[in-house]
């Protein structure tokens, strides 16, 4: 029986390398993989997948859904066709067909359902989006998951801080804020105050890196002065830190080589780019760029230091407000936007006005339910691609492990439609060999992304003159009526985001008194869900969580875009409990 490596396809930190053995998926060893895998992976062939194409509800073979793709295509305007893709799958190969569709002249998407608006934010203020990878953090004395939740999102970070210090920030106590050695279990869109205090209070006690500053950030000074406009007394009892904790978070951090782990919980909102831009600036102030162990890692770019060769001109428009209605024809891959784009009634709405809605996916979900022509994908391992990662350097070799007879790969797909549109097309192998030679081969065989950079920044940021470019102005957080709770919307333990197990609770403190079990209403200004109630007194009174993947919760969120970045902010609004 065959045995070979591969890596995981699934949109998360770890991008693991998988070993496939005798029709199992194992981990492999060496490397952060660690010996194990996560939920989704160990139970990955148990999930039911589509298996046949259809049309209008009727199964077809896969020579007629093809055939009947390139009918709906040949029938309309370019300009009347949209493609929108997601991130069921964070492989290379899968922008073949925006390749394909933006050559046609139809549009295709832009903008950011996930990351956008801290990645702004880093950019505005580094010059560049360069991340801490996983081995750096493996070196730091002390980390800060800073809405961030390891255990379900990025579990192979957990073998590597063993013995560190670990400070949280999070409005939930996590599985890791359990563990930490200090929680901080701030109110949700708060974080903005608590990284100006901590970097005026950097200053106050004089433990400013002065040389770094001095190199890197000379305009620091006129931070600080941002920074006294916050009010400390009531700005610290209205976001739920003490003194003490912000003198703890000091004494741990300097001196120390500190890892400062964001996750994108805390830049979910308008002014997302701002509260991640003022994070970098404390870590600014201690200084904890260009050292090794030191620096702040988020959810980095994954193709940092590689260049596509399916980018090419095309029409975009946003996939946070799409409006699909001004198509006719939509073609939805690797998303499943109905359950996942922000605002579910605009979005079912928009929807149904299209005249033709192609899903090309693996799984069954209110998207595909809508769609009129369903084409089943193959899975990771039935194809071959090559993928890259958001949290460490690896460039990761995807072989082909079997041969299957159900679905069609992306390159498949896009190369029957070159053929039929005559577009010019390269060779599966010609566009593989593109992204590989963006590697270099490790000692032990695998291999990294050449560009990128263990500690990025040694000879300065990336702006013109080589300086931190700090916030110069805020927004200050709206006040709020009493009965109006925050949404938080985090990923869940058993799904990924849609595929998978989905949540259908909604988890709210006990001190409410409803009982579990009981259905309640929850109403934004955008819609309303009735879920089942589960107690979770790891919440704050003030907050409601609801895992994203939950069927529903999108019918509250909104879609408008964050100021910078072009991101969705799916924790925007406030709700009400209307009816229980
Ligand atoms: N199991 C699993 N793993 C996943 C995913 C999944 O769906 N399931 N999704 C993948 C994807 S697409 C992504 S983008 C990553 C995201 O992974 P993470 O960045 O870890 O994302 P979240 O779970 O959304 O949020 C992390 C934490 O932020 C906290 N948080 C929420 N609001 C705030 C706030 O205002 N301030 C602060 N300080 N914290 C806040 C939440 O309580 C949560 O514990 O995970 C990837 N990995
Ligand atoms: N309320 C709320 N909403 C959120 C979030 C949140 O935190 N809260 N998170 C947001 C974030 S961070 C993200 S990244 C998005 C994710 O949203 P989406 O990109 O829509 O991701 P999924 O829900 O994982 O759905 C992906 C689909 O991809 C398909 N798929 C999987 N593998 C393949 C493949 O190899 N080929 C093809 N063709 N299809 C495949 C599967 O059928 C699956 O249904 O959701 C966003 N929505
Ligand atoms: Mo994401």
């Amino acid at each position: 029986m065959k045995s070979s490596v591969t890596a995981c396809p699934l949109d998360c930190y770890d991008a693991c390398a998988i070993i496939y053995d005798e029709n199992r998926l194992k981990p492999f060893k060496n490397g952060h993989t660690n010996g194990f895998l996560c939920p989704h992976i160990n139970h990955y062939e148990k999930f039911d997948r589509i298996i046949k194409p259809s049309y209008k509800g009727q199964n077809i073979t896969m020579k007629e859904a093809l055939l009947k793709l390139k009918e709906l295509l040949a029938s309309d305007l370019k300009s009347d066709i949209l493609h929108y893709r997601g991130s069921g799958n964070f492989a290379l190969m899968q922008e073949v067909t925006e390749y394909f569709f933006a050559k046609l002249g139809a549009t295709v998407t832009n903008g950011s359902l996930c990351d956008g608006a801290g990645a702004a934010g880093i950019i505005d203020g580094r010059g560049s989006n360069k991340n801490m990878p996983l081995s750096e953090i493996e070196k730091s004395d002390v980390v800060i998951f800073w809405g961030r939740n390891p255990h379900t999102t990025s579990s192979h970070i957990l073998p590597l801080i063993k013995n560190k210090k670990i400070i949280v920030i999070d409005p939930v106590q996590t599985k890791i804020a359990k563990m930490a050695d200090l929680h901080v279990q701030i109110k949700p869109h708060t974080d903005i105050y608590l990284a100006l205090l901590l970097a005026r209070f950097v200053y106050i006690n004089d433990s400013l890196d002065e040389k770094f500053i001095e190199k890197y950030a000379s305009e620091f000074e006129e931070y600080y002065e941002l920074t006294q406009g916050v009010r400390i007394k009531a700005t610290l009892e209205n976001i739920g830190v003490t003194l003490g904790d912000i003198g703890d978070i000091l004494e741990y951090c300097i001196d120390k080589k500190v890892a400062i782990v964001c996750g994108v919980g805390m830049q979910k909102y308008r002014d997302g780019a701002d509260v991640m831009r003022s994070i970098d600036a404390f870590a600014v102030s201690l200084g904890l760029f260009a050292k090794e162990g030191c620096g702040v890692a988020y959810l980095g770019d994954s193709k940092e230091g590689i260049s596509s060769p399916f980018q090419t001109k095309a029409k975009y428009v946003s996939k946070v407000n799409t409006k699909f209605d001004e198509f006719h024809t939509v073609f939805i891959q690797g998303a499943n936007p109905l359950g996942q784009m922000p605002d579910t009634k605009r979005v079912q709405n928009a929807l149904e006005k299209t005249r033709n809605i192609v899903y090309f996916g693996l799984y069954e979900n209110e998207t595909s339910q809508l769609a009129d022509l369903v084409i089943p994908a193959k899975t990771f391992l039935e194809k071959d691609d090559i993928r890259t990662s958001y949290s460490h350097n690896g460039l990761m070799i995807m072989n082909k492990q079997v041969e299957s007879e159900i679905g069609i790969s992306e390159y498949d797909l896009a190369a029957y439609l070159c053929k039929e549109f005559d577009i010019e097309l390269k060779t599966e192998q010609e566009y593989l060999q593109h992204f590989k030679n963006f590697g270099v081969k490790n000692i032990n065989g695998s291999f990294e992304v050449e560009n990128r950079k263990a500690i990025p920044y040694e000879n300065g940021f990336d702006t013109g003159n080589g300086e931190f470019i700090f916030l110069e102005e805020f927004e200050a957080q709206q006040h709020y009526n009493e009965d109006e709770l925050n949404l938080i919307t985090p990923k869940s333990h058993t799904s990924l985001n849609s595929q998978f197990n989905r949540d259908k609770c909604v988890y709210i403190n006990s001190s409410h008194g409803y009982n579990d079990g009981q259905n309640i209403e929850i109403t934004s200004e955008n819609g309303s869900v009735v879920l089942e109630v589960k107690n979770d007194d790891r919440l704050r009174d003030d907050t409601l969580l609801i895992y994203s993947g939950t069927h529903g919760v999108n019918n509250l969120t909104s879609s408008k875009h964050s100021y910078e970045g072009k991101s969705a902010i799916f924790q925007e609004n406030k709700v009400k409990i209307t009816k229980n």
